[in-house]
């Protein structure tokens, strides 16, 4: 998969998209590294004394920031949604044997903004580790796009992402419609492998769950969410940022 037709047309109809390769083993090593040294930081997530996410992961390793505005990786972002897109929330996950954890099937509806201001279509509102989030209008999310790095391989055993293709396509879901979606013999549910160096390209609004490990060892996936607009009435993304000097 390399044209950008390709990628685009796929993730429409999909959307996922896996984009191989996307960097050596020898640019990964540098950047595990890097989160490795935030994950045994007083910022990280644990469980069972294994740290597990970061938050706002371009703050906390600069590696990372420095990626995400590489043309290496700015290739497909922009080839989904244009020149002026910016990371609006970055996270890191890890599955390890002590933070075996499983998400049930969701969609990822809300955004991460500075403060709370009212405005159309906006809501509800809340506060997850002390940052204002909220649930945009389902016409925002589906503009988004979220880029997901693997740094370590990942394929059935150690609770890869599992994804309904197509199911980005009818805006926020009821509870309902995403069993129909889960019981519909004729949506097979994709397990998302992908070796290390390899991207995940999805839609938000895709429904996706994770289980734990059969073989927990790690698994560590760098998540970036992408949006190339400003948000209305005076909203602002909580990490945009425009390069910050970080541009190759
Ligand atoms: O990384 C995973 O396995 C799940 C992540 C997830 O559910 C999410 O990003 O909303």
């Amino acid at each position: 998969m390399t044209g950008t037709g390709d990628l685009r047309a796929v993730l429409d109809t999909q959307g996922f998209v896996l984009v191989p390769d996307a960097l050596s083993p020898a640019q990964v090593a540098p950047l595990a590294e890097a989160v490795d040294s935030a994950l045994a930081s007083a910022t990280a997530y644990r469980r069972g004394g294994s740290a597990y996410a970061l938050r706002g992961l371009l703050d906390v390793v600069p590696e990372i920031a420095r990626l995400a505005y590489s043309s290496r990786l700015r290739a497909p972002v922009e080839a989904i949604l244009g020149p002026n897109a910016v990371v609006v929330r970055s996270l890191l996950f890890d599955k390890t044997p002590d933070a075996n954890w499983k998400v049930p099937w969701h969609q990822d509806r809300t955004i991460a903004v500075r403060e709370r201001r009212e405005a159309d279509g906006f809501g509800p509102w809340s506060v997850k580790a002390g940052v204002t989030h909220v649930q945009p209008p389902a016409a925002l999310l589906e503009r988004m796009l979220t880029l997901r790095l693997h740094l370590d391989p990942c394929d059935e055993s150690n609770g890869p992402l599992r994804v309904l293709p197509g199911s980005h396509r009818g805006g926020f879901l009821s509870p309902g419609q995403i069993r129909a979606w889960r019981e519909r013999g004729d949506a097979p549910k994709s397990c998302c492998s992908a070796r290390s160096g390899d991207i995940l390209l999805m839609r938000p609004l895709l429904l996706h769950a994770s289980s734990p490990a059969e073989r927990p060892g790690r698994r560590r996936v760098v998540h970036l969410e992408w949006a190339a607009g400003d948000l209305p009435e005076g909203l602002e993304w909580h990490e945009a940022r425009r390069d910050r000097g970080v541009r190759e």
